[in-house]
């Protein structure tokens, strides 16, 4: 369910987006922060640029050189929990989690304006450790629409439709460090 008072104006937000708090308690957030803090996490590589944030990926990559997903570590048994009651949230059938992110922003990073790569459908994000404001925009003629969700930590959210086709995503530099876990369903043919 998308929760419009979430959003900085008072439109809806992009069609396709459901979002939920406390999707888990503040021990679950603790334990899965000092996890993924213990990850061998490498800055993100864009080809032959560096991005600040640092990931982990499991189950595929996607690599910007060879422009194709490549096989990853499969995903730990650690986060499999955690991908199965977001499949359940989301209706998702068991098993459809398919590539997990681990991210890490310290303070000052974000992510820039993108749509995630076109061999994953649905976008499940669980945020960790501070708030965010998560940015959306689409283009309408000669001008973006625009919407911003306040992503707190230990809420979920989900992108399918068109908040998935059509509409860009964003993260302002954060205030304080903030960890994510995206969990990728692959594009059924
Ligand atoms: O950190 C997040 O919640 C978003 C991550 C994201 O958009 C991405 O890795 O493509």
């Amino acid at each position: 369910m998308t929760q419009p008072g979430l959003f900085a104006e008072s439109e809806a937000g992009p069609a396709g987006l459901r979002y939920t708090d406390n999707f888990i308690d503040r021990a679950v957030e603790r334990d899965l922060i000092g996890r993924i803090a213990a990850l061998p996490l490498q800055r993100f590589q864009f080809g032959a640029f560096e991005g600040n944030r640092r990931v982990a990926s499991f189950g595929y990559r996607y690599d910007y050189a060879l422009q194709r997903l490549t096989e990853a570590e499969p995903i730990p048994d650690w986060l499999l929990p955690l991908a199965r009651q977001g499949e359940a949230w989301a209706r998702l059938p068991e098993g459809s989690v398919r590539q997990v992110l681990c991210t890490e922003y310290e303070v000052g990073v974000g992510i820039g304006w993108h749509r995630d790569k076109p061999h994953f459908k649905e976008i499940l994000g669980l945020s960790l450790g501070s708030p965010c404001k998560f940015r959306f925009r689409r283009r309408h003629g000669d001008r973006w629409e625009r919407r911003t969700l306040e992503a707190l930590p230990r809420s979920l959210y989900m992108m399918d439709g068109e908040a998935r086709s059509q509409w860009e995503h964003s993260i302002p530099p954060v205030g304080a460090r903030r960890y994510s876990i995206t969990f990728r369903t692959m594009k059924r043919a």
